[in-house]
C-alpha cells in the first residue's frame, strides 16, 4: 500500500508542479495567479529593484526573497503576497527538483527509501501512543540507580546464606503465582487466594508489594511478569472502600520503588494515576484525609471503632515520603500541599507532655482520645518525621524537629527498663502506662539508630545504644517461645518480662520490624550478633512457617504445635525477606546514604538538594 500510495504521490505531485510551473513561468502569469488566488493585483517591482528588510537573511537578499517585518510594524499587502508567492514558487521548484531525482533513482533506492519511511511511520505511532498514555507526565531526567549491582558476598557462608534466603522468596513467589496468581495475597495452606478489604477490589498486592525484591534479588524473570501483569491489569478504578493508608505504602510505594530500580514508565504512570485518586481523601474541614476512601466516587470515611470519628496517627501521619516522590515525578506540587498540610495542622495542635496522640479529629481539626503509642496506631508517623529530614537531603529541618522532639517526650513519658533490665516502649493512655510492647514497636529499634548520627550533639551513642537495646528486648521476646518467633505484643507485668499473657497477642502473621531493626544495626555497628539473631528467625520461618504452598503465618508461638494462619502476607515478600536479604549483603547494595525505606520497606531516592534547587528554578 505504501508503495502504491508514494507513486501515486509521486504523480500527483508532478502534475501540480507542472501546474504552478506554468503560472508562474508563462508571461504575465503572477496577475492571472493573484487575480484567482488573491482577488488583488498590485503591481510588484523587479525583484531587483526591492530592498531587505532588517531582519532579513544574506541568502534571502540575495535571492530577494523573503522581507522580515519589524516586531509590531503594519503588514505590507505588497510585500505579504510577493512573500508568499517567492515561498510558494520555491516549494514547488524543490518538489519538481524531488521527483526527478526520484525517477531516475534505482528500485532498490526506491525500496529502501519506502522502508526508511515505514520505519518513520512506526516511530512516530510509538510516540503518539506514549504521549497518549503518559499524557501530562513531564519528561523526568531518570538517573540510574545507585547501589543495585547484586555483588557476591566475600564470604562464602554469608553468601550461603544469602542464597538460601533468596530461595525463600521463589518458595513464597513460585506458589503466589501457582495459586493466587493476579489476586491480592496468597492461602498457603488452602493453596487460593486472600482478599483483604484493605484494598477494596484493587488486585495484586503481592505482585505490586514484592516487585522491588524481585529486583534487588536480580530475579529478572519473575520482576518481567510482575511488569507485564502491572501493564494489563492493575486497575484503580474500583467500586470500593479501601485504607488509604495501606494503599499508599503498599502500591504507590511499590510502584515508585520499582521505577526508581528500573526507569520503567509504566510505574511511574500508575504511581502518579494511583496517587490522584487517593486526593479526595483529603476533601475534610481540616485536610486531615480520612482512614477509608471509594475510590470511584470519592467519598471518604473513618474507622467506625476510631475514637469520635477521629483519623489515625499513623495512617495521615505515613503518607509524606510517597507524596513527596510524586510531586516530584508528576511536577505536580498538590501531593506535596496535601501533606505539608497535615504538618501545619499537627503544628498547631497543643500536645500533652509533647507526646502526639493517635487519634484526630478531621473535622474539628482536634485530638481524639489521649491514647499514645510507638506501635500500633502511632508507629510509622514518628518514622515518617526522621526519614522525611534524611529524604530532603536533610534539608527539611521542620522534620528533623518534630522528630527529636517527639523521641524526647517518648523518652520521658514511655520509654521504661524492666527489673531483668530489658528496655521497653509502653503505651500511654491519658497519663497512665500500659506495659505493653507491640511486635509493631520493635522497628522503633532501627529507627533510633538511624536517627543518631543526626541527633543533638552528645547523644548520638545514646540513640546508638537506645536502639540496641530495643533491638536486645525484642530479640527476647522471640527467644522466649517455642516456635522462635515474637509474639504480636508482649508485656512486662505480672512477674513478665518480653511475654505475651494473653491469648490473642501470642500469634506471629510473618511481620518484618523486629528483622528489620536487626537490619539496620547491622549496617549501622556490625556487631555479629545481629546476623546471628537474623539468621535464627530464618531458621524459624523454614521450621515453622513454610508449608507446601508458602508460608504461613502461626496462631500461637508458644504451642509445640504449628496452627497456620493460612495467610501469606504481602509484606513478607516486601519487607521481611528484604531485609533478611540485605542483612546477609555487603553494605554498598543500596546504601542508606542514597536511600530511604518506606514503612512497607519500597525504596526511594534520597531527593539532593542540588539537584532540587535546579528544579526549582
Ligand atoms: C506493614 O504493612 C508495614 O510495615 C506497616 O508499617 C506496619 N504493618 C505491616 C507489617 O507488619
Amino acid at each position: 500500500r505504501l508503495t502504491e500510495k508514494f507513486v501515486l504521490l509521486l504523480v500527483f505531485s508532478a502534475f501540480i508542479t507542472l501546474c504552478f510551473g506554468a503560472i508562474f513561468f508563462l508571461p504575465d502569469s503572477s496577475k492571472l495567479l493573484s487575480g484567482v488566488l488573491f482577488h488583488s493585483s498590485p503591481a510588484l517591482p523587479p525583484a531587483a529593484d526591492r530592498k531587505p528588510g532588517p531582519g532579513a537573511r544574506a541568502e534571502d537578499a540575495e535571492e530577494g526573497r523573503i522581507w522580515h517585518r519589524e516586531e509590531g510594524a503594519p503588514a505590507d499587502p505588497v510585500l505579504t503576497l510577493q512573500d508568499n508567492l517567492a515561498r510558494i514558487r520555491e516549494n514547488h521548484e524543490r518538489a519538481l527538483r524531488e521527483a526527478k531525482e526520484t525517477l531516475q533513482k534505482l528500485p532498490e533506492e526506491i525500496q529502501r527509501d519506502i522502508l526508511l519511511d515505514k520505519e518513520k511511520v512506526a516511530q512516530d505511532q510509538d510516540q503518539q501512543r506514549d504521549r497518549e498514555q503518559f499524557g501530562g507526565l513531564p519528561n523526568v531526567d531518570f538517573q540510574p540507580p545507585i547501589g543495585v549491582e547484586n555483588r557476591e558476598p566475600a564470604d562464602a557462608t554469608v553468601s550461603e546464606k544469602r542464597a538460601k534466603i533468596k530461595e525463600m522468596m521463589k518458595h513464597a513467589w513460585n506458589n503466589y503465582k501457582r495459586y493466587a496468581w493476579g489476586l491480592n495475597e496468597l492461602k498457603p495452606i488452602s493453596k487460593e487466594g486472600h482478599s483483604s478489604s484493605l484494598f477494596g477490589n484493587i488486585k495484586g498486592a503481592t505482585i505490586v508489594d514484592a516487585l522491588d525484591t524481585l529486583f534487588i534479588m536480580g530475579m529478572k524473570d519473575e520482576f518481567q511478569e510482575a511488569k507485564s501483569w502491572i501493564e494489563k491489569n492493575l486497575d484503580f478504578n474500583v467500586n470500593a472502600e479501601i485504607s488509604v493508608f495501606e494503599v499508599n505504602i503498599r502500591f504507590v510505594g511499590g510502584l515508585l520503588s520499582a521505577y526508581y530500580l528500573s526507569g520503567e514508565e509504566i510505574f511511574r504512570k500508575k504511581a502518579v494515576e494511583l496517587g490522584v485518586k487517593l486526593l479526595p481523601a483529603f476533601h475534610t474541614p481540616s485536610g486531615i484525609p480520612w482512614a477509608l476512601l471509594n475510590m470511584k466516587s470519592g467519598i471518604g470515611r473513618n474507622w467506625p471503632w476510631a475514637s469520635g470519628g477521629s483519623s489515625i496517627l499513623a495512617e495521615f501521619g505515613t503518607l509524606h515520603l510517597e507524596f513527596m516522590h510524586l510531586s516530584h515525578l508528576s511536577g505536580n506540587p498538590i501531593f506535596a500541599e496535601k501533606v505539608m498540610n497535615i504538618r501545619k495542622v499537627l503544628n498547631k495542635l497543643e500536645k500533652p507532655e509533647g507526646l502526639y496522640p493517635n487519634y484526630l479529629n478531621p473535622s474539628s481539626g482536634q485530638w481524639g482520645q489521649h491514647h499514645v503509642s510507638v506501635g500500633g496506631l502511632g508507629d510509622s508517623f514518628y518514622e515518617y518525621l526522621l526519614k522525611a529530614w534524611l529524604m530532603s537531603d536533610k534539608t527539611d529541618l521542620e522534620a528533623k524537629k518534630m522528630y527529636f522532639d517527639a523521641v524526647q517526650a517518648i523518652e520521658t513519658h514511655l520509654i521504661r527498663k524492666s527489673s531483668g533490665g530489658l528496655t521497653y516502649i509502653a503505651e500511654w493512655k491519658g497519663g497512665l502506662l500500659e506495659h505493653k510492647m507491640g511486635h509493631l514497636t520493635c522497628f522503633a529499634g532501627g529507627m533510633f539508630a538511624l536517627g543518631a548520627d543526626g541527633a543533638p550533639e552528645a547523644l548520638t551513642q545514646h540513640y546508638l545504644e537506645l536502639g540496641a537495646e530495643i533491638a536486645r528486648t525484642c530479640h527476647e521476646s522471640y527467644n522466649r517461645t517455642f516456635m522462635k518467633l515474637g509474639p504480636e505484643a508482649f508485656r512486662f507485668d505480672g512477674g513478665v518480662e518480653a511475654i505475651a499473657t494473653r491469648q490473642n497477642e501470642k500469634y506471629y502473621i510473618l511481620r518484618p520490624e523486629v528483622i528489620e531493626t536487626y537490619m539496620y544495626m547491622w549496617r549501622l555497628t556490625h556487631d555479629p550478633k545481629y546476623r546471628k539473631w537474623a539468621w535464627e528467625a530464618v531458621e524459624a520461618l523454614e521450621s515453622h512457617c513454610k508449608v507446601n504452598g508458602g508460608y504461613s503465618g502461626l496462631r500461637d508461638v508458644y504451642f509445640i504445635h504449628e496452627n497456620y494462619d493460612d495467610v501469606q502476607q504481602s509484606f513478607f515478600l516486601a519487607e521481611t525477606l528484604k531485609y533478611l536479604y540485605l542483612i546477609f549483603s555487603d553494605d554498598d547494595l543500596l546504601p542508606l546514604e542514597h536511600w530511604i525505606f518506606n514503612t512497607e520497606a519500597h525504596l526511594l531516592p534520597i531527593l539532593r538538594a542540588d539537584k532540587k534547587k535546579v528544579e526549582e528554578k
